[in-house]
């Protein structure tokens, strides 16, 4: 029984649980992943199911190596070849991603126009400043006009990307100078987001785009949409609405419940409604009720990216990530799950059902059978942000009695946006990426990587994750870090200062030390990769490490992906000019040639390039390799052998 724990998660709560669970008769996902194999033909993207023909599945020859007669007889019914079927897989999972980070930010845009034009009490601009730049960077009239004034112009261009059928989306311009006219060269810039989604599903139709680089080209311009588009919007309008993250102390893991209080845990992506929630627990008369229920007070905890969003605003504790859904229920304390889209499993609904907890679903585009549906009305945010509350603390008395909450939680420093980057590394009036890209280029920062993405069931909990992310700060290469991954990151440890001294390599230790950060940065919700793409782009300005994002000695990974979002963020680094490397398993290895566009070619068109090794050590190594290999086409290969730096070594590195 030890050893069959020891293989599902790192973490000591998450393996309490796990056996709670098991005695308890309760069936998991850690079960499912067990009784149920992965398909070895879909899985390297072998089999197409887009027509009423199929599914033709179109496997490698087993034992052997492929020949031309083998290649020539891999075709579907309507005689696709396997790499236009591997192709094809590969985009439609960019276009679900993309899809689903930018409806996310399309409903802030609508949150964000009702706003501005009073419609959506309860909400109000908070950071004044944010609104000018995005005003600035939409091109937006300031003048002598009200915020309101302003915002409701933001909120209409920024809507009007969405159905935008020509020119290129606006945000590209955030992107360097030379990036930007790659993109338009490749003719990869996107016109609109929506209809590049749309293109992807109209391509993938039968019989339509049929030469694999084509089919992967319209997934980059996609991905391209979402980075650039769709997630920098949802960003950008969120920080508006709620506040541009600064460092925050926080608490992460199952711990953070408390047996003697409500606990409400908010579980998803979108903070519209979380905001709400966050102001409405705080109410005396919540609070009151709560006592009459016999009840201390009311406890909110997040899960997933919506914990992420709450935690680098409000300090909000995060209860968990993207295994510990369920395990979460499991401890008999939940009294409510509030939930709205994405990464939301189905049975945290029979899970639920086995104790007392009450699964509230609140987005009408997200129903679970036998949930409780409190639809999230953003005219009346506070009427339905009480509603839940209410149902929660009523359902308080009903527990069972059988509660284990592990003894585990550990303190963790969220909210490096990208502005708090800038402000921590050069101060209010001398804001800049300046100290940062010094440090690199005196060899202290070897480089900078950023991790990123879900935990996979397949996979040991949160493993992947830490193994990656101490191996690289071991080797003094800066983390940034967002999603389920930051959320590893904050259980084990990771997102304090003092994180440096005891796991990060010298140099990295020492500026980490002087500037008070910790090794990992946590930067927020997996929407929130577009503040990595605005720090990387923001240490090209600055200068010294070449003129476009592929110049920079920086890496990307995703050792526990799982959903399509990932793909989407995995494909817009690689576009942007990121070498990223993911774990797990590769949905194209079906195609030898497919994978070898995307693994190898792509570097040529882009700069940046996929790759794939399930192995967190070596990938680690894959990503300092190519730190290394940029260091050295800068020509600062030389600064990371020096020992000491004195006052006129450290001039004549800042004079490269
Ligand atoms: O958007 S990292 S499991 S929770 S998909 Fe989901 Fe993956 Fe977690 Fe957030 Ni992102």
């Amino acid at each position: 029984m030890a050893e069959e724990k020891e293989t599902k998660s790192i973490d000591q709560g998450t393996l309490e649980l796990i056996e709670k669970a098991a005695k308890e008769g309760v069936n998991t996902t850690f079960d499912r992943a067990e009784s149920i194999k992965a398909c070895p033909i879909g899985s390297v993207g072998s089999c197409c199911k887009h027509c009423g023909m199929g599914p033709c599945r179109v496997p490698l020859p087993k034992g052997k190596e492929e020949t031309p007669e083998d290649k020539k007889k891999r075709r579907g019914v309507c005689g696709a070849t396997a790499e236009t079927i591997a192709a094809r897989n590969f985009i439609r999972m960019i276009a679900g991603g993309a899809a689903a980070h930018s409806d996310h930010g399309r409903g802030v845009a609508e949150l964000f126009l009702e706003v501005a034009k009073g419609g959506a009490p309860g909400y109000e601009i908070k950071d004044e400043q944010k609104l000018l730049q995005v005003a600035l960077d939409l091109g937006v009239e300031i003048g002598e006009r009200s915020n309101n004034e302003i915002a409701a112009d933001i909120g209409r261009i920024a809507l009007g990307e969405y159905g935008k059928q020509a020119g290129e989306l606006i945000t590209l311009r955030k992107a360097p100078l030379k990036r930007q006219e790659l993109w338009r060269k490749l003719g990869v810039a996107p016109r609109g987001i929506d209809r590049e989604i749309v293109e992807i599903m109209h391509r993938t139709h039968i019989g339509v785009d049929q030469d694999y680089k084509s089919l992967l080209k319209q997934g980059v311009r996609t991905a391209l949409a979402d980075g650039w588009g769709g997630s920098l919007m949802a960003t950008d309008l969120q920080d508006i609405l709620f506040g541009t993250p600064a460092p925050i102390l926080g608490q992460a893991n199952l711990g953070v419940l408390e047996e003697g209080e409500v606990n409400i845990i908010i579980h998803g992506h979108e903070p519209l409604l979380s905001e709400m929630i966050v102001t409405v627990a705080q109410e005396p008369e919540m609070i009151k009720l709560a006592k009459s229920k016999g009840a201390k007070g009311i406890n909110l905890s997040g899960m997933c990216c919506t914990a992420n969003e709450i935690l680098m605003r409000h300090g909000v504790p995060i209860a968990g990530n993207f295994l510990q859904q369920e395990l979460a229920i499991v401890t008999g304390a939940v009294d409510a799950m509030v939930v709205d889209v994405q990464c939301i499993m189905q049975s945290v609904q029979t899970v639920a059902e086995c104790y007392h907890t009450k699964i509230i679903t609140t987005s009408p585009k997200a129903r679970i059978p036998g949930a409780t549906h409190v639809e999230f009305d953003e005219h009346d945010a506070l009427k339905s942000a009480r509603e839940i509350v209410k149902t929660a603390i009523e359902n308080f008395p009903n527990r069972k009695g059988n509660i284990h909450i592990p003894d585990n939680k550990t303190d963790q420093i969220a909210g490096f946006s990208h502005e708090t980057i800038n402000y921590l590394l050069g101060g209010m009036f001398r804001a800049s990426y300046r100290p940062l890209n010094d440090n690199i280029i005196n060899g202290r920062i070897r480089g900078v990587a950023g991790v990123v993405g879900c935990n996979n069931a397949r996979t040991k909990h949160n493993e992947a994750h830490i193994t990656m992310v101490k191996e690289l700060i071991k080797n003094d290469v800066l983390v940034l870090t967002t999603g389920c991954n930051a959320i590893a990151c904050a259980e084990a440890g990771l997102l304090v200062p003092e994180a440096a001294k005891q796991f990060a390599g010298k140099g990295l230790a020492e500026v980490c030390e002087t500037v008070g950060i910790p090794p990992v940065l946590h930067m927020g919700s997996c929407v929130d990769n577009s503040r990595i793409l605005i720090a990387a782009t923001a240490m090209v300005k600055d200068g010294g490490l070449g003129d476009d994002i592929s110049d920079l000695p920086v890496a990307g990974a995703a050792p526990e992906w799982m959903s399509e979002k990932a793909i989407s963020i995995g494909q817009y680094f690689v576009a942007s000019g990121v070498y990223t490397v993911f774990g797990v398993t590769w949905p194209t290895t079906g195609s030898k040639e497919v994978t070898d566009y995307l693994f190898k070619d792509m570097e040529e068109m882009l700069g940046g390039m996929w790759a794939f090794e399930p192995d967190p050590i070596k990938a680690a190594h894959l990503m300092i390799a190519h730190i290394d290999k940029k260091r050295k086409a800068l020509g600062i290969d030389q600064a990371r052998e020096r020992v000491l730096y004195d006052m006129d070594m450290r001039r004549e590195l800042d004079a490269v």
